[in-house]
């Protein structure tokens, strides 16, 4: 038989929020952020591109500056409330660039693309087959047998690696 699922713990003394804060407290109750309110989508955004964000075809690329393995770093995006950077055009991937430029160099990140399901197959995250590539010159090339994900390099270009390496979480909004 299955056990019943666990009550919630306990508020304890030391959680409670300072009272500036106590509306957004309310707001994030039953473990999940609401979504946005259609004024408030704007601010967010607006806020993002405050913090270092860059902004192409209406999204927002900004990073959280971990670096994390493909699908710690979709999960990360997602539980943002936005998803893993996926450039769709020049204008997206250089915005991408961007943003792996203010870490200086050498900095990579991943992208929301991958060939895990059938070999030699890049689709997007969403299960489409990718359209716009910036592929460096010789890749992907599989290297090893073993790389199936890919990065982003400060000049722009792409490169298939390994999925369990860790790289730059870049997540977009829109
Ligand atoms: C090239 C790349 C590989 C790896 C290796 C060090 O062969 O294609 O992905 O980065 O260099
Ligand atoms: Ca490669």
């Amino acid at each position: 038989m299955l056990a019943p699922p666990l009550p919630p713990p306990e508020r304890q003394p030391h959680d409670a929020e300072p009272s500036c804060c106590a509306g957004s407290v309310q707001h994030m109750q039953g473990g999940g952020r609401e979504k946005a309110q259609p004024g408030e989508k704007d601010s967010i955004l607006t806020f993002l591109l405050f913090h270092g964000g860059k902004e192409a075809d209406k999204k927002v690329f900004v990073t959280n500056g971990h670096e994390e393995n493909f699908e710690s770093a979709q999960r990360t995006c997602k539980e943002a409330g936005g998803n893993i950077a996926t450039p769709l055009s020049a204008a997206e991937n250089i915005a991408t660039q961007e943003i792996l430029q203010t870490k200086g160099e050498n900095a990579k990140a991943f992208l929301g693309i991958s060939d895990l399901q059938v070999e030699g197959i890049f689709k997007y995250v969403g299960g489409d087959k990718i359209s716009y590539t910036n592929w460096n010159l010789g890749e992907p090339n599989n290297s090893k047998d073993s790389e199936d994900c890919v990065e982003i390099q400060d000049n722009g270009k792409w490169n298939d690696i390994p999925c369990s390496l860790s790289r730059l979480v870049i997540c977009e909004f829109q």
